[in-house]
């Protein structure tokens, strides 16, 4: 989804700076705004309160501007980024201030700083063991899951022992499966949180042979936000998570809210699986 607002050029008045002088006497700052919005709703009902409000944003953003005075612009950029995220529709927002009037002692044209700032999105994340010290395994990945800089996990399932799950059905002649569920919010993006997560699993001695086949550590992202993809390597939400006990089970212990996006909640898929015991 790469839909965009985009503003260029707000022109608005303020006293930001270092110096005694632009605190006295001010000056014009330019904004220009990159706002990442799925558009699709408000394409569909032609409707304004679908989407985000471009006049009245330029208006928020230029309260700001026209507000506190504050030394840096890199400041008021960050001021301006959050006043933008504030609405809900917005996943990312990339704010340029110019000061093409800056203090500075040798002819320019303008001089500007550059930020982007993305709203944090609910992930969930599925581990699977059944080889080695499965326990031990899983509590060391989700270690490094709450270290993750960009990964703030909210809660984890405890772990379940659960049959081995092969392409010809249940497999109790395999190593049994501790299972558990992560979930958090996250900026990193999907693409680098998985990257992320297949580097834990080499981290903790994952090998990759035959598909299906035994392993030290799985980490697998169910769901990041609502986004859907099925590009090679990753597809969102998971494609098989509806059918997988084993991840819908502790899933549903970490949030009892879930909801796989698209899909339906998931206390109502592990009650379709397992028939009216869950
Ligand atoms: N993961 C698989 C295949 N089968 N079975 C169980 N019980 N738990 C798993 O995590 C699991 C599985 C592929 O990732
Ligand atoms: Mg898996
Ligand atoms: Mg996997």
């Amino acid at each position: 989804m790469s839909d965009r607002i985009r503003l260029r050029g707000l022109r608005v008045f303020g006293r930001h700076g270092v110096l005694a002088h632009e605190r006295a006497e001010g000056q014009d700052f330019l904004i220009d705004l990159d706002l990442r919005v799925d558009l699709r709703a408000a394409a569909a009902s032609d409707d304004v309160s679908d989407t985000v409000h471009y006049g009245e944003l330029a208006e928020e953003v230029a309260a700001v501007v026209a507000g506190d005075p504050v030394d840096l612009i890199e400041t008021l950029a960050a001021r301006i980024a959050d006043t933008v995220l504030r609405h809900e529709r917005v996943r990312e927002v990339r704010v340029t201030v110019h000061k093409p009037h800056a203090p500075i002692t040798v002819a320019f044209e303008d001089v500007s700083v550059v930020i982007r700032r993305v709203r944090p999105e609910p992930v969930v994340i599925a581990l699977g063991s059944n080889l080695g010290d499965r326990q031990a395994l899983l509590a060391s990945a989700v270690e490094r899951l709450r270290a993750l800089p960009g990964l703030t996990v909210t809660a984890e399932s405890p772990a379940l022992e659960t049959v081995a799950v092969t392409l010809a059905g249940e497999d109790p002649g395999k190593p049994g499966y501790l299972n558990q569920v992560v979930v958090g919010l996250s900026d990193l993006g999907p693409r680098r949180l998985l990257r992320e997560l297949l580097s834990i699993e080499r981290a903790h001695g994952r090998e990759r042979t035959e598909r299906w086949g035994d392993r030290t550590l799985d980490l697998d992202l169910i769901a990041y936000g609502d986004r859907r993809t099925s590009s090679g390597e990753l597809q969102l939400p998971h494609p098989r998570a509806a059918e997988r006990e084993f991840v819908l089970r502790p899933w549903l212990l970490a949030d009892p809210d879930a909801v796989l996006p698209g899909v339906g909640r998931v206390d109502a898929l592990l009650a379709a699986l397992t028939g009216a015991d869950a």
